[in-house]
């Protein structure tokens, strides 16, 4: 269980950690070792592999690939039950706490379990949340839930512990891929209050100030998705230090 004591390992040294995450519906096999190269190149942690709706095989195929380019772990954001591969390091075990879908509560869970057994992966119990942002996403559509309101705080912050309490290991603010509003600061800082756990922020971050103010108000894994897809440069914008002898 390398992958999570190195995550809060992290935490309690407040570094911060930027996962890159890669959808298998998106991403051309073909394109994947320039893609990666750049990861490799920037401060990027680890990569995420998932999406909301991925064809059976592809995610397998992808992580094959990614694999090949990279030492970075490689962990499995599955929106279904057929995103499980063994090929890659491990798996965000999510429960959708914000909803009230016992398929992506529960359901889904159970039916991943003889897949699970099969592989080596490391299983990360994570508290998913989704947070409204404005518009409709894959998330909610495919999920068939509700996200929790911005201005319920109260509510967001009571989800979040008590996925915690249930003995979760992260929990994971989403505002959706491709969101128009990002996760806000405040949201944040007073979710991180509630916790011990990592917490994971996602959907909607494109620039490195609003990575900036993830970290800021709390975050210790900042995940992005679309802002490289649309735009690779922006990794050029978060390239190592380089060290000189
Ligand atoms: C989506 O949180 C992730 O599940 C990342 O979102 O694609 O908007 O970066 P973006």
């Amino acid at each position: 269980n390398s992958i999570y004591k190195n995550i809060t390992a992290s935490k309690a040294k407040d570094e911060k950690l930027l996962a890159v995450l890669i959808d298998p519906d998106k991403m051309n096999l073909n394109d994947a070792s320039r893609f990666i190269s750049k990861v490799n190149q920037s401060i990027a942690t680890h990569i995420f592999v998932g999406g909301s709706e991925v064809d059976e095989g592809l995610t397998d195929s992808l992580v094959i690939e990614v694999k090949k380019y990279t030492n970075l772990p490689v962990v499995l954001f599955p929106g279904d039950v057929i995103q499980i591969t063994d090929k890659a390091d491990g798996i965000l075990f999510l429960s959708l706490i914000s909803g009230r879908n016992p398929d992506y509560l529960i359901g889904k869970q159970v039916e991943a379990v003889s897949k699970l057994a099969k592989t080596n992966l490391e299983i990360i119990p994570t508290g998913y949340l989704l947070i409204e942002n404005g518009k409709e996403t894959a998330v909610q559509r495919v999920s068939e839930t509700k996200p929790i309101q911005r201005k319920d705080l109260q509510t967001i912050k009571d989800t979040a512990k008590a996925g915690e309490l249930l003995g979760l290991k992260l929990i994971y603010l989403e505002a959706g891929s491709g969101a128009t509003h990002a996760i806000e600061p405040h949201i944040i800082s007073e979710v991180k209050q509630q916790l011990n756990i990592p917490l994971i922020v996602g959907g909607g971050i494109r620039t490195k100030t609003e990575i900036e103010a993830a970290y800021k108000s709390g975050a210790d894994i900042v995940v992005i998705g679309t802002a490289f897809e649309d735009n690779e440069a922006f990794f050029d914008k978060l390239k190592k230090q380089q060290i000189h002898n």
